[in-house]
This record gives C-alpha cells, sequence and structure tokens, in this order.
C-alpha cells in the first residue's frame, strides 16, 4: 500500500467512526445532533487535509472554452486544464507543431482550405459539451476520453497516460456534433456522436432554404484509430445519446422531431422521439451494400419510413433532452425536458421492436412525473436514480423499480426526496455513474447560472458547481464551486483506474516529425546542435534545456528566415516543466520532462530577441534565457 493509500484508509476509518458517532447519537434520540454530525462527516471528507489526495478524478467540459478540465473529488479542486479545441497561452497548444498536427490532420480537406484562405491551419475556438472515458466490460478503463466540439462538428480523444489531446477528427456530412457517448460493452469500439442541426446531405449551396430535403445524421466512429465508421441518416434532429450494456443498441433522443426552423415549428409536437440504433443490422447493411459513399463515409438510410432495420423510433413527451443508461444494464431514462416526466425504456424490450411489429411504446415501461424540467438523469448503482429539474432548480432522487410499479397500476409514490440547487442544473453526474460501478458515494450538480452564490465579479457570473451528498436518502449539498465558461457534463472516475506518468517516455509518437527530421539532419534531439541548420530559407534550431540553462546561449538567424526551434527536455524529474517562450514574437510553449516541442514561425523583426523559460523551473530560473540574433536583410 503506498503512503497515499494509506492515508486515505486512514481517513475512511475516521469517517467510519464519524458515522458510528452519528447512529449511536440518532439511537439515543438526538436527531438533531445526528444532522451535524453527518454534515461534519460530510464537511471532512470534502475538506482534504493539506497534502491528501482525492479518491475520485474528475472529468469535466469547458463549452465554448473549448478545454477539457480535470478535478480532483469530492475537495473539487480543479487540478488541470487539457487544451483540446482551444487554443492555450501556456502550453502552446494550437501553435507548437506537435498541436497543430493534432489539430489540423482530421480536419476535412474542404476545411483546410477554407481556413487556409484565413491563414490558418485549424479553428480557434470549439464548444466542448460531453466527455467520457472509453470503457472495457461496461465500466471505465482508464485508455481515453473523447469528446465532442459542437462549434465546429468534431470529435476529440484525450490519452489518460500524459492527459493530452492525441486525435481530432471533423465528422463530415453532419453538422454540430452534440451528444457523444463511447460504447460499453465489449469495449470502446465504437464512439457514437449525434449531429444537431440538420443541413442537405450535400450542403454546397444547392439547396439552400427548403428543410423538407433537409437530413441529420448519427456517427460512429472506431475509438481505436478515430475514423469515421459509419453513419446513418435519421428523421428529427439529435441531441443526446448513450449506448446499451450488451454492444447491441444505441439510442439519441431528438427534440425537434418536426424538423422545425424557428421555436414555434420546433416545439409544435406533444410528442418526439427517441432513435433506436441497431448496431448489428447496420453492420448488416454495410457488408451487403446497403449505403452510398460520402465523403469517403459508408452513409446508410434509417429515416422513418424506410422500413429498414437501422432504426425504430420511439414516441416520447416532449422535446427530451439527455438519455442515460442506468447501471442495471437494462433501464435507460429519457428526460422529457418540456414535460415533466422521465420515460423509462426497458432494453431487453428493444429486439421486439426490431423482430415484429410491436408498437414502438412497448419498451417504455416507466414514466414518472418528477417536475419540471427534467435534463439528465444519474445513477447510484443502488436502483435510484437523479434528475436535474431544470425550472424547478432541484435534483429530485428517485426510485426505478417503483416508478416502473407505477407505471403498472400500482399507487407506490417513486420520489424519494429532493433538494434545492442554486441555480438552474443542466447535467449531473455520480461518482462512476455511467458504468456498471456506480457506488452511490457523490453527485455533482451542474447548475447553469449562479447569480448571489459568489462575490459579484460583474455582468459575467461563473457557474456554479454543487457536490451532494447522496449516501442517504437525504441528500444534502456540501459545496459550491464557481466554474469559468460553461462546462455542461462531467463524469467523476475512481482514482486507481487512472493512472497518468510523471514524465514522458522519449519514444512518444508526439514527436515523430521532429525527431524525423533531426535525424534526416544528422542529429539527436537529446543532443540538439550548436549551430542552426540551414536549408535555403529555412533554419532548425535543436536545443535541449536542463535546468536552469538552454543548451544554445544565443543562435542567428537572417530577416525572412523561417525558423523552426526544436527543444527537449532532458530533466527527467518530476514536475521540472521548461517553457520556451520568445519575447515580442508571440511565442510560447510548455516543455515537459523528457518531452520535445518545436515551433515554427518567421524571423521577421530584426534585432536582439531574448527567449526565456516561462515555467518556473530552478532558483535560477530567471537566468535561464538566451537570445535570438536576426540579422536585418541585405545585410
Ligand atoms: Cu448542456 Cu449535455 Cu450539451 Cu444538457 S447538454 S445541459
Ligand atoms: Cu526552465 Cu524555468
Amino acid at each position: 500500500m503506498s503512503e497515499q493509500d494509506k492515508k486515505l484508509n486512514v481517513t475512511r476509518r475516521g469517517l467510519m467512526g464519524a458515522t458510528a458517532t452519528g447512529a449511536a447519537l440518532a439511537a439515543t434520540g438526538l436527531g438533531t445532533t445526528l444532522m451535524t454530525a453527518r454534515e461534519a462527516s460530510a464537511a471532512a471528507k470534502v475538506n482534504l487535509e493539506p497534502g491528501e489526495l482525492d479518491e475520485y478524478y474528475g472529468f469535466w467540459s469547458s463549452g465554448q472554452t473549448g478545454e477539457l478540465r480535470i478535478l480532483g473529488f469530492p475537495s473539487m479542486r480543479e487540478l488541470m486544464r487539457v487544451p483540446v479545441f482551444n487554443r492555450c497561452s501556456a502550453t502552446g497548444w494550437g501553435q507548437t507543431n506537435e498541436s497543430l498536427k493534432i489539430m489540423s490532420d482530421g480536419l476535412l480537406p474542404e476545411t483546410k482550405d477554407f481556413l487556409a484562405k484565413r491563414g490558418m491551419k485549424t479553428y480557434d475556438n470549439g464548444d466542448l459539451h460531453h466527455p467520457h472515458m472509453s470503457f472495457t466490460d461496461g465500466t471505465y478503463d482508464g485508455r481515453y476520453l473523447f469528446m465532442n466540439d459542437k462549434a465546429n462538428t468534431r470529435v476529440a480523444r484525450v490519452r489518460c497516460d500524459v492527459m493530452k489531446c492525441d486525435k481530432i477528427t471533423e465528422i463530415p456530412n453532419a453538422k454540430a456534433i452534440h451528444g457523444l457517448r463511447p460504447q460499453k460493452f465489449p469495449r470502446t469500439g465504437y464512439v457514437f456522436a449525434n449531429g444537431e442541426d440538420e443541413t442537405p446531405l450535400v450542403n454546397d449551396g444547392t439547396v439552400l432554404d427548403d428543410p423538407s430535403q433537409y437530413v441529420n445524421i448519427f456517427t460512429a466512429l472506431d475509438g481505436d484509430t478515430m475514423e469515421v465508421a459509419w453513419q446513418v441518416i435519421v428523421s428529427g434532429n439529435l441531441d443526446n445519446t448513450d449506448c446499451d450494456y450488451q454492444g447491441k443498441y444505441a439510442y439519441s433522443t431528438s427534440y425537434n422531431s418536426e424538423m422545425g426552423m424557428n421555436l414555434a415549428e420546433m416545439t409544435e409536437n406533444e410528442l418526439d422521439h427517441v432513435v433506436v440504433f441497431n448496431l448489428a443490422e447496420i453492420e448488416a447493411g454495410i457488408e451487403a451494400g446497403d449505403y452510398q459513399e460520402l465523403k469517403g463515409v459508408k452513409v446508410l438510410d434509417g429515416r422513418k419510413g424506410q422500413n429498414k432495420n437501422y432504426t425504430r423510433y420511439i414516441p416520447i413527451p416532449n422535446s427530451p433532452h439527455g438519455i442515460n443508461t442506468a447501471p442495471d444494464g437494462k433501464h435507460v431514462c429519457i428526460n422529457g425536458k418540456l414535460s415533466p416526466t422521465v420515460s423509462i425504456m426497458d432494453v431487453t424490450k428493444l429486439d421486439a421492436l426490431f423482430d415484429s411489429d410491436a408498437d414502438p411504446r412497448s419498451c417504455i415501461v416507466g414514466e414518472p412525473q418528477l417536475g419540471l424540467g427534467p435534463l439528465h438523469t444519474a445513477y447510484d448503482g443502488q436502483g435510484n436514480a437523479f434528475t436535474t429539474l431544470f425550472l424547478d432548480s432541484q435534483i429530485v432522487k428517485w426510485n426505478i423499480g417503483k416508478a416502473i410499479e407505477a407505471y403498472a397500476g400500482s399507487d407506490v409514490d417513486p420520489i424519494i426526496s429532493k433538494v434545492d440547487v442554486h441555480y438552474q442544473p443542466g447535467h449531473n453526474s455520480t461518482t462512476m455513474g455511467e458504468t456498471k460501478e456506480a457506488d452511490g458515494k457523490w453527485l455533482i450538480s451542474m447548475n447553469k447560472f449562479s447569480k448571489d452564490r459568489f462575490l459579484n465579479v460583474g455582468p459575467l457570473k461563473p457557474e456554479n458547481e454543487q457536490l451532494i451528498d447522496i449516501s442517504t436518502n437525504e441528500m444534502k449539498v456540501v459545496h459550491d464551486g464557481p466554474t469559468f465558461a460553461e462546462p455542461h457534463d462531467s463524469i467523476m472516475v475512481r482514482r486507481d483506474i487512472v493512472n497518468p506518468v510523471n514524465i514522458w517516455d522519449r519514444n512518444d509518437v508526439t514527436w515523430e516529425d521532429a525527431r524525423k527530421q533531426a535525424e534526416a539532419d544528422g542529429i539527436d534531439l537529446e543532443d540538439g546542435a550548436e549551430e542552426p541548420i540551414r536549408d535555403g530559407n529555412k533554419v532548425r534550431v535543436y536545443m535541449t534545456s536542463q535546468a536552469p540553462t538552454f543548451s544554445l546561449e544565443k543562435f542567428t538567424v537572417k530577416q525572412g528566415d523561417e525558423v523552426t526551434v526544436y527543444i527537449t527536455n532532458l530533466d527527467d524529474v518530476d514536475d521540472v516543466t521548461h517553457g520556451f517562450c520568445l519575447g515580442n514574437y508571440g511565442i510560447a510553449m510548455e516543455v515537459a520532462p523528457m518531452a520535445t516541442a518545436s515551433v515554427t514561425f518567421t524571423a521577421d523583426r530584426p534585432g536582439v530577441h531574448w527567449f526565456y523559460c516561462q515555467w518556473f523551473c530552478h532558483a535560477l530560473h530567471m537566468e535561464m534565457r538566451g537570445r535570438m540574433l536576426v540579422e536585418p536583410q541585405g545585410a
């Protein structure tokens, strides 16, 4: 057992002690004292001692900020920000050659052209809503995190060993990837991604204001290669998605089955739908050649009225939003949004929908009225569900089994308790709650408004994430956490599942291009070069860093040269990251222990330009600097 685990164990013992005290007090009838003991124990769990480690990793979206965030739970301390779709001033993400390759390689040719005309290699923004980890056998496996970009129709992957994005794929034919889930069984496998906005299938301007010709697209990527495996055309738009624990079905909500173009049209129907995708039938359809190939992707037709076995449409009230599979592997909650209900779908009844002309609603086994504005549901693994009520500003805890009994005619009340949150919750998530290992300890309510909960920072307010103790029926808000724009979704993963490295492996694929170029130049990245390598007006500068020096105190180039600076950090010590910041050239990047990073720029400003290490690394960190001498043109 590591020192950290020992510490945690001690803490757990301490907590069990506190609970025992509470129980003893309850036995003596001191109910109010019990509350205090419970509050104290919850507070003790949240307020870790200095140096104590959290029990869970939280992986957080950041909406329009475009990054992934890592938090620790239950402390709710923000541990790291992982740039994905955004540019990052600290790490040089979006500027280094390594990150630009990741950000641009997976873009469609037409997007590359479009951006090149604007002098860009990739988009600068993204809208990251749904981060989810890869699965094996129904639980997280610590390999990857996958996430969507609603703004520019992309899906990204983050490697959990180094916590850096390694692939970004732009999804062809679709528009606005919103809902995203990895396959749970047997493994990921597929990553399912919903298109939210409908457009003409060939969106080249031939069809414009004729919504009758618009379609929406459901996409499956291969999580190992990040290439699109197949797509299905659907009727209505798609919002959120999830899949089963059997590896047979994926399903998506549609809030706009009407295919309306304005608010009145979009909310006209009392019933919208969930689209169920039959994975085996889709694979068989591809095998049989029943597809059109569009932008290199096999696209099948799963629209209503096609009489194909790729999809089924299940009517659901009204503009359903979140869809969440329960850890029991059987039930799926579909959150009604404009309807106060959550519809419970039984996945064991889906086979029948594809085998026969069964009523598509025959898979709905419960539809409890929970309150106003149900958006998302999370689980405790003990048969209970927690649903956010956006309009009521509450979380409702309810029992799935009782809701099913009530639907069958018994008069049991499935609602167990409600708790106020502040304010207007969107997603909620529970510890391990979207896996079969849901443990029912903590719930996060991700609230869209914080209003008066924090010091006023001007018209733009933070969001408010509230930590709720769900270890008993009476839910207790134990912590408010402000967050910057704008988390939608999160997952909380037991820490033993996530095991990042401390130091990069020198053979990492990230700087493969740099390695190849160095080899071509007859240089080892680990040695660097004493002089820049000139190749026409292209100049390559190979440096190493070791606290507190760069291997070069200066290098000379000519005005107008295209300069590439490669830095290899030879410090193989935990946490000794260096940086390279080139003053008045707008250049800065992170170089983590044993990593190589590179950046390319045109040396169009003559004169003396200092570069410095911008990551505090040593007592002589200030001295870790050097000069780039740029000879003026014609000199
Ligand atoms: Cu914000 Cu998951 Cu994009 Cu619901 S979605 S709130
Ligand atoms: Cu190296 Cu600061």
